[in-house]
């Protein structure tokens, strides 16, 4: 489906009007307290967050999935469906591939449509956590951490092909996360199973372009229940020192235990110059990939608070020298107004952090004033900065309300029309 930019640009002019009253009257206020608000718009306007080409259909849980209809059947068509995100937010002009899922005998062509959208190749995904139809070796017990090396070969070359089919694209990461890991006690000798994965992550690590990085991500549990091999942060920053520089942690929201001080993680890897980026979502429990900013959003707040304070690159992460993408899965919402909301989201905290007066802060804890601390934090984060972000949305001549837009559109009928109820392209 295609929308023009008159159309977006007609749906605007009914909103602007209310729009612009919202807005002059925040802008004020935050100028009246300091904030430099065109700068904050700017920053807005020039953060980009990728979206998986998993995320576009919908997900299921291990008990079943309830497919809406209208789903990208193959990589093109998942492309054609961040364009038409891109559009509407103006915040999505990337998307992460998987291998194979995304497989495609013509890349000229994948490479050709996503230029059409203005949509770039972020970080690209292996996989080795299932086994493919012709697969000559079983993942079953492992794959880079596996005890024989014929099956540690099979998937180190899986890795080279990846990265080889993200050369082609213009990707400048790999996302490496391994299923790997025990489901009883006794099952693996830990120490082992850290080395092999060490000894195979250097091989594909060799075989990275100068200009790349190679993104480890953690996660405490599943597929394994006992173990795992990469669980925690400090695991992966211990793997990634031993590779070297092109190797950086990545952050995913939902691949912690409950309770876990996620914003202090970021602040440590920021400190060694580890962190390589984010996987967005939400949990109640565990990994449940809930929509951002749904259940925590005063986490996702501090997480920014740790962004904006502690990456004097701030900017970096708008030109994509991070990686910042959305990880989640949902199995009862439209996924792509799922990730309308999640990108609305991380827009909203990111603009929240963006508010807070630095130089006090600072002040408030060199002089240990707890409460000051506090309140200027809260401060930030009660403040409705919904208009600016829709701001910096009408200055990149997106749609002031994306949502609204998709429904008035009728955007999923249109999708099951031309692609029919039963379309699926997931992979799992
Ligand atoms: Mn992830």
């Amino acid at each position: 489906m295609n929308i023009s930019s008159e159309t977006i640009a007609n749906s605007n002019q009914t909103l602007l009007k209310n729009h612009q009253q919202q807005f002059d009257f925040l802008a004020e206020q935050l100028g009246q307290n300091g904030v430099e608000v065109e700068a904050v718009i700017e920053r807005l306007r020039r953060f980009q967050v990728t979206v998986p080409s998993w995320a576009l259909g919908t997900g299921g849980t291990r008990f079943g999935r309830f497919a809406i209809g209208g789903e990208p059947r193959d990589v093109l068509e998942k492309i054609q469906d961040v364009g038409l995100l891109h559009l509407l937010s103006g915040s999505n002009g990337a998307i992460s591939l998987h291998i194979p899922w995304d497989q495609n005998n013509d890349y000229i062509a994948v490479q050709q449509l996503a230029q059409q959208h203005q949509i770039r190749f972020d970080a690209i995904n292996s996989n080795t956590f299932q086994d493919q139809p012709g697969q000559k070796h079983s993942y079953k017990f492992g794959s880079l951490s596996h005890t024989q090396t014929e099956v540690r070969q099979q998937a180190i070359e899986h890795h080279l092909e990846v990265i080889k089919t993200g050369e082609k694209l213009g990707c400048k990461a790999l996302t490496l996360w391994l299923g790997d890991g025990s489901n009883f006690p006794g099952q693996v000798n830990f120490q082992k199973a850290l080395e092999r994965t060490e000894a195979s992550m250097q091989e594909i690590y060799a075989h990275l372009p100068a200009d790349w990085q190679l993104l480890v991500e953690y996660k405490p549990f599943e597929p394994a229940f006992y173990s795992m091999v990469i669980p925690d942060w400090g695991t992966a920053l211990m793997v990634c020192q031993a590779l070297g520089e092109q190797a950086k942690v990545l952050v995913d929201l939902g691949h912690h235990l409950p309770n876990a001080n996620i914003e202090q993680i970021v602040a440590r890897l920021l400190g060694v110059n580890r962190l390589g980026g984010f996987h967005f979502n939400d949990a109640h429990y565990a990994d449940d990939d809930l929509t951002t900013g749904a259940i925590k959003p005063y986490r996702l707040f501090l997480i920014f608070c740790e962004l904006v304070n502690g990456v004097t690159q701030v900017d970096n992460f708008a030109n994509g020298q991070l990686a910042w993408m959305i990880d989640a899965s949902h199995n009862t919402k439209d996924p792509l107004e799922d990730l309308l909301q999640a990108t609305e989201g991380i827009m909203i905290a990111y603009a929240q952090a963006l508010l807070i007066d630095q130089s006090a802060l600072a002040a408030a804890q060199e002089n240990n004033e707890v409460v000051q601390a506090q309140e200027i934090l809260q401060a930030a984060f009660r403040t409705d900065v919904r208009p600016l972000v829709a701001e910096a949305r009408y200055r990149n001549q997106a749609s002031l309300n994306p949502l609204h837009l998709f429904r008035t559109l009728g955007v999923r009928q249109a999708l099951i029309k031309a692609r029919g109820n039963v379309s699926r392209a997931t992979g799992l």
